[in-house]
């Protein structure tokens, strides 16, 4: 092709400007690396106060109700600059409150959901499926991509929960869809505690107790919470650290999410260090070096990409000096 706008340059120069008008880029000419030697995320080692989260919650609860809000929801957004949604690369969390009376209305996405109960009096509830499942603190419950959910409060005091989701995957992925149930509340055609999509408190705990000291010395003890068949991309745990544990420090190319379920300590990711309080959220982006120190006995509830990670053969994980 003698007289192709790209037969015809005698220098490299022209070849490149000439392939940029047919989306060409040379591979000799990239505008950025795309391959780099080890992770390295824009993504932020960061903490969010209960505290402070509560505060805002419950003047949210003065200012808005469910009608207007679907959720009363307030996300932890990761500081990094130019990002306004995501707590890491593939996650989003969230503090809720749902008020005495009210609901939240049903609807469906394929994002897979799961909340960790922070402080909820008898009557709050998730419906899943169909299914009403009575929330106590502590519990983990799923609602996995694709499944009706909605929430209701029919106790005398607000409940505070922790939502996490993979909304940031699938915002990569591009497979997004939502759908909202067409008479707003799916009623429950039963209400039960044992269902697959809930983790009773009672049941982690019993397990925690009975657990081996964790041989990698991140986590004193460690139950992993099996949610691999309903949700394929987050993995689940619950750590519990001794009063006076000193972890061993590590990194993992998996994306972390810490929510204090009870204790306090300290955490160093990266360059940062954190002070830890019951309710408290802190994050591990992929790949910091992170190292746990408990005061008083601690638990702590861990939301990972791990799992889809290891599907992927992306994970790696090891000690770190
Ligand atoms: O409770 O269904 O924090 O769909 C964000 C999106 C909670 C929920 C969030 C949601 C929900
Ligand atoms: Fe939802």
């Amino acid at each position: 092709m003698p007289d192709h706008p790209l037969s015809t340059p005698a220098d490299l120069d022209t070849l490149n400007e000439r392939l940029a008008p047919l989306s060409f880029r040379a591979g000799w000419n990239k505008a950025e690396p795309s391959l780099w030697a080890e992770p390295r995320t824009r993504f932020v080692p960061a903490h969010w106060r209960w505290q402070d989260a509560r505060a805002g919650l419950d003047t949210a609860g003065r200012l808005i109700d469910t009608e207007l809000a679907e959720r009363r929801n307030l996300f932890m957004v990761n500081p990094h600059p130019g990002n306004h949604y995501a707590t890491l690369r593939t996650l989003v969390c969230a503090y809720q409150m749902i008020l005495p009376g009210e609901r939240a209305r049903s609807h469906r996405h394929s994002p897979h959901a799961l909340r960790f109960v922070l402080d909820v009096g008898a009557g709050s509830y998730t419906v899943v499926d169909g299914a009403r499942i009575d929330m106590q603190p502590g519990d983990v419950l799923l609602t996995p991509g694709w499944g009706w959910h909605g929430h209701g409060n029919d106790g005398d005091r607000p409940g505070y929960w922790v939502d996490f989701l993979d909304v940031p995957t699938v915002h990569l992925l591009e497979p997004m869809f939502l759908e909202h149930w067409p008479a707003q509340y799916q009623a429950p055609e039963q209400t039960t505690r044992a269902h697959p999509y809930v983790f009773p408190w009672a049941d982690t705990e019993r397990l925690l107790a009975a657990a081996a000291p964790d041989p990698s010395g991140r986590h004193g003890r460690r139950v992993r919470l099996d949610s691999d068949a309903a949700i394929p991309t987050m993995a689940l745990s619950m750590q519990r650290l001794p009063a006076g544990f000193a972890g061993r420090a590590w990194r993992t190319t998996a994306n972390q999410i810490v929510c204090v379920k009870s204790g306090s300590g300290t955490a160093q990711v990266g360059e940062r260090s954190f002070e830890w309080q019951p309710g408290d959220v802190f994050v591990v982006p992929s790949w910091h070096r992170y190292q746990l120190n408990a005061r008083a006995e601690a638990d702590l509830f861990v939301v990972s990409d791990e799992a889809l990670q290891r599907k992927l053969h992306y994970l790696r994980e090891e000690p770190t000096p």
